[in-house]
């Protein structure tokens, strides 16, 4: 549906009442007058100058650009290297998304969990509505219409984010399918999330803006019960893409939980075998673990190839068929620089290519951009993330370590052709990853779909290299949702067996759980990591098609080294035996940690995964 008139910002601003500015959508329906009334409403508390109702279209992006370029919010790169492409310095404060301050204000405490900040909705509504009072003075209010998901698709949800922030405009406008199309959703009466974002950097008359306005105080509130995000203060990733982390993952946890799906944060690929037989697999694994490496593998081993339909978020749907389908909800990525390389993700740097924004990595003298681990030398007279000269001599790294791109999809060399299909894939493998020096195996099978959800829910990483035999101290990351689940993470735990249920036994995922960071004695990594984590794919695939074998131990069925494909790489066979070994004594260790991590939720853990844990101990003392 098009819109006819889109308010465009005026040269002076007027007294005139800010919601009658500007042209309005001329998008009609039933749906149209909450949204009219919402917006005027938020627009009544922040007092902007302008509203802009963000349409999609090129031109106004183009326009947005531009504008945030003659402000000094963007650094243009060259085109001849980078074209359509931007730079973006932060505030050095601003840098990450803020857990600290990330709030879920479920009506009860216990919906929240203790692994959530918690606050009481009432209470904290009366905190931040003063703050976003007047908040966006002197600043254009944008009003962005968005879908995750593509637009009316079966497992599609649609949002609305205000913002005062052109650049997260511009970033949501990559991250997700963004304009006047998701508006005819809205006036047909789809249901839509909203999303509140001010800098909270209000400006007085006359007064120069700066180049990324942000506020030392920060709120990013969750009201899971009224499916509303309000954040204040941060205009940086998580924090302002309210669509990312906020809505496709902590709202839509809780939607799920509601309508019987999982909102998770997973990549998810499509593997194709010699054979030429695709398969999907969705994979779980907390951050520093290569997750986008994964997303975009380019397998050592002939014969095999990856698709790449999503790197962040997957949304899960048991179908009608028994099996469960997958969506990435996102249009996007929004990636971490520094490590992204030609020897580490080809993929990646290839979609990067052009029309990106990218966000605190250093910049060339020839106007190109750099980054840690892009090339092996830095080039001559870089400009660091903050603006100064730097050289490798200045012990501080160029780009900032949560330095960013933000690209569209569409641009992976690999993405999958139909990868923005409204029904998604239907899911194969669902991988749990983590980064352990010791326990873990290589990959191991869970029996069953139970099991699979105990791996789940001990997913951690390590924080010290801890020896053979040993469990260093674990950062446990439930399936890598732990600051993104947007309930009490026991009874997603539920959920996840939930679901299970109302999948055909026999047309469930298989569920694996993977480890490419084990280590020897000697502190060295044992597997090689990168395109070789194909080899770990092809068992997994051949698995799921019973063309392979396996054996059972006390922790799932793990691949003798002739199941295999280890062809073309020599790993010593000692290493292999220990990427395997299970250590009874330390595991033994490990289920006591587990115990104690259970116990931290009241009770709450659901019966069937303590009976795995008693079923694991059971199995490790007998061998
Ligand atoms: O900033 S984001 O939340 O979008 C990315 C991340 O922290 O994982
Ligand atoms: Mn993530």
């Amino acid at each position: 549906m098009a819109i006819a008139d889109i308010s465009t910002r005026p040269a002076e601003p007027t007294a005139a009442p800010v919601s009658t500015f500007g042209g309005l959508p001329a998008v009609y329906g039933e749906g149209m007058a909450e949204l009219m009334e919402w917006v005027d409403e938020i627009a009544a508390l922040t007092t902007p100058d302008r509203i802009h109702w963000i349409d999609g279209s090129r031109a106004e992006n183009d326009a947005l650009l531009r504008e945030m370029v003659a402000e000094g919010k963007l650094i243009k790169l060259n085109p001849e290297w980078r074209p359509g492409s931007y730079l973006a310095r932060s505030h050095p404060s601003d840098v990450a998304r803020t857990e600290g301050r990330t709030f879920i204000a479920s009506e009860k405490e216990e919906d929240a969990g203790p692994t959530n900040n918690w606050a009481a909705p009432d209470a904290i509504r009366a905190t931040i509505t003063p703050l976003f009072a007047g908040s966006m003075k002197g600043r254009t209010m944008y009003v962005v219409p968005f879908s995750m998901g593509a637009v009316g698709g079966p497992l599609s949800h649609i949002g609305v984010q205000i913002t005062d922030s052109a650049y997260a405009v511009a970033s949501i406008g990559i991250m997700t399918r963004v304009g006047s199309d998701v508006l005819g959703e809205i006036a047909q009466g789809a249901p839509w999330v909203k999303t509140v974002h001010s800098v909270g950097a209000p400006l007085a008359p006359g007064q120069e803006d700066v180049a990324w306005p942000c506020n030392d105080e920060k709120y990013i509130v969750h009201f899971p019960d009224t499916l509303e995000v309000w954040s204040y203060g941060s205009g940086y990733g998580g924090n302002a893409i309210l669509a990312k982390k906020c809505f496709a993952l902590r709202i839509a946890s809780v939607i799920g939980r509601d309508e019987g799906w999982l909102a998770e944060h997973m990549l998810l690929i499509r593997v194709i075998s010699p054979e030429g037989k695709a398969y999907h697999v969705a994979a779980a694994f907390p951050s520093a673990c290569g997750k986008t490496n994964l997303a975009m593998l380019r397998p050592t081993i002939p014969g095999w190839r990856v698709e790449t339909l999503g790197d962040d978020i997957a949304w899960l749907r048991p179908g009608e068929d028994g099996r469960l389908w997958a969506i990435n909800p996102e249009a996007g990525f929004f990636g971490v620089a520094p490590g992204t390389g030609e020897s580490t993700n080809v993929a990646a740097v290839e979609t990067l290519w052009g029309n990106t924004i990218f966000t605190n990595v250093a910049l060339r003298p020839d106007g190109d951009v750099w980054w840690e681990g892009l090339t092996d030398t830095p080039p001559a007279q870089l400009t660091d993330w903050e603006g100064n000269p730097w050289t490798p001599a200045s012990g501080r790294p160029a780009a900032h370590p949560n330095s960013r791109f933000t690209v569209a999809a569409a641009q992976c060399p690999q993405i999958a052709p139909d990868w923005d299909a409204p029904e998604g894939v239907p899911l194969d493998a669902i991988l749990f990853g983590g980064r352990r020096a010791t326990n873990v195996p290589l990959v191991v099978e869970a029996t069953d779909w139970t099991h699979g959800v105990f791996m789940g829910s001990n997913i951690s990483s390590e924080r010290t290299a801890a020896a053979e035999g040993t469990v260093g101290e674990l950062r446990r990351d439930p399936f890598a949702m732990l600051p993104f689940c947007g309930y009490n993470m026991a009874d997603y735990f539920g959920h996840w067996l939930k679901v299970g249920q109302k999948l055909r036994f026999d047309r469930a995922p298989r569920i694996f759980q993977v480890n490419w960071f084990r280590k020897g004695d000697d502190g060295r990594f044992l597997w090689p990591g990168f395109g070789d984590n194909a080899r770990v794919i092809d068992w997994i695939i051949r698995r799921v098609e019973g063309s392979v074998g396996a054996v059972e131990s006390a922790v799932g069925r793990l691949p003798r080294t002739s199941d295999l494909n280890l062809e073309g790489i020599s790993v010593p066979e000692a290493d292999l035996d220990e990427l395997f070994s299970i250590n009874t004594e330390s595991w033994m260790r490990e289920t006591q940690l587990t115990e104690e991590f259970y116990q931290t939720f009241d009770g709450k853990v659901p019966a069937a995964l303590w009976a795995e844990l008693a079923a694991l101990r059971y199995r490790l003392q007998r061998v």
